[in-house]
């Protein structure tokens, strides 16, 4: 991790400036009737987990540009998600992919409890074939029209929650690539009935205190249909499983325009939200950093997330899922906490009430001003703040890039290769 005097010395060089900001921000919140205080509070209180497999760089199906120092297997991306959590503390928890970031259990709660880290939702992975894997996923995994081959990747599924249920974690998030190229390549119907069949098999193998999250997905790797296409397939698989099965809704995984925020709310109505993959996106899937394309929409999901906040059930599990192929996957995963969790703040001083009585009144104008009043806030000084109080970093990116981290690690693990493209 980062020398402790490191961060302290960054901090004293901006403690002044902050001050003042906050200050300021301070009075003209409380002109508003806003206590900063407890949105400062608020903002400590907030986690988002890493993903492992965003520690790494990342590539497209062209080319794979790794950087210096890049992590070699789970135990140097656990340092490094110590590091993203270590300045900005708002990344409690990590994600991980099996069987990327397999390893003895054992070994994996050691260095949980080394670098202060816990671990969030398990993920598996049938949408690639392993060297020496039995069966090929090439034409699906849990809906394969083979038996034995949905019966290795039902597998593949138990064996991440009996690693999961080792190491802490509590949910296992299932997306898989499944589906087809060609109109008629598949039975459309009997392949999401078989996608249920092997479902309700993992199911009966979660631990009473486990959920499972479906995560929908539009397109890619399969281009004509998916399985698990929208959040009404979603839906349906969530309330035909049962109780612990919910939805998780990765931001990149819609067409260009969908209303997110309003799946977000449906979902919640159904008592069926479980969680995120939070990233942001141009064209597709593109896993950019969070809030760096499209911050309304970012702030509009998480207005919806603070107005129902208190609904019986409700307990998200915030993750980021993204890929790096031009940055540091430790700066953009710096970035993408800190923007996850500003828009959860700007969500958290909209004005409910003068909201409501404008919705009330069909006062569609100054509805939309009352949110865009939030948004505009610049709430720097209270994540500053946060971060100042908990011993993080005021300025995370400016810390990380003074600790020269990357440069040390990079003495000592291997150069990795290029070869190969990169992943989802
Ligand atoms: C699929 C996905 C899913 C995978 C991850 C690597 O596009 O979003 O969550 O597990 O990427
Ligand atoms: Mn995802
Ligand atoms: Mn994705």
């Amino acid at each position: 991790m980062i020398n402790a005097q490191i961060i302290e010395a960054e901090n004293a060089a901006r403690t002044a400036d902050l001050s003042a900001d906050y200050d300021a921000l301070g009075s003209r919140l409380a002109r508003r009737g806003i206590d900063i205080e407890a949105l400062t509070a608020r903002a400590m209180a907030f986690g988002v987990a890493v993903p492992s497999w965003g520690t790494g760089t990342g590539g497209t199906r062209f080319a794979r540009f790794p950087g210096e120092g890049e992590p070699n297997g789970i135990m140097d991306k656990l340092d490094d998600c110590a590091v993203i959590h270590q300045l900005t503390d708002a990344t409690p928890s990590v994600s991980l992919h099996i069987p990327w970031d397999k390893a003895d259990p054992a070994l994996l709660r050691e260095k949980a409890e080394e670098t202060g880290l816990a671990f969030d939702a398990m993920n598996s992975n049938t949408f690639q074939d392993q060297p020496g894997q039995a069966l090929s996923y090439k034409f699906g995994s849990l809906s394969h029209a083979d038996s034995a081959t949905r019966e290795q990747a039902v597998a593949h599924n138990l064996e991440c929650i009996e690693i999961g249920r080792q190491i802490g974690s509590k949910a296992l998030t299932v997306w898989i690539g499944d589906g087809s190229n060609f109109p008629g390549q598949t039975s459309l119907s009997k392949q999401f009935d078989r996608y249920l069949e092997s479902m309700h098999r993992i199911y009966a193998g979660l631990p009473d205190d486990w959920r499972i999250f479906s995560e929908h997905k539009i397109y890619e790797p399969a281009f004509y249909s998916t399985v698990v296409q929208d959040w009404g397939s979603s839906l349906m698989i969530a309330q035909e499983l049962g109780e612990k099965a919910q939805c998780l809704v990765d931001l990149g995984h819609h067409a260009p325009n969908v209303n997110i925020e309003m799946i977000v709310a449906r979902l919640i109505r159904a008592g069926k939200l479980g969680g995120f993959h939070f990233n942001d996106s141009k064209y597709g899937d593109d896993d950019l950093d969070s809030g760096t394309i499209e911050p309304f929409r970012l702030f509009l999901v998480f207005n919806e997330l603070v107005e129902l906040e208190g609904t019986a059930g409700l307990d998200l599990a915030h993750m980021i899922d993204q890929s790096h192929n031009v940055t540091d996957p430790i700066e953009s995963l710096i970035i993408s906490a800190c923007e996850i969790q500003r828009a959860f703040v700007q969500a958290s001083l909209v004005d409910r009430i003068a909201l409501e009585g404008y919705q009330r009144e069909s006062d569609a104008l100054m509805a939309a001003a009352t949110l865009r009043a939030a948004f505009r806030t610049d709430v720097e000084p209270i994540l500053a703040m946060a971060r100042l109080r908990a011993n993080a970093a005021i300025d995370p990116v400016a810390t990380y890039r003074a600790s020269a981290y990357r440069a040390e690690v990079a003495e000592k693990r291997p150069k990795s290769s290029g070869a190969g493209g990169g992943i989802v």
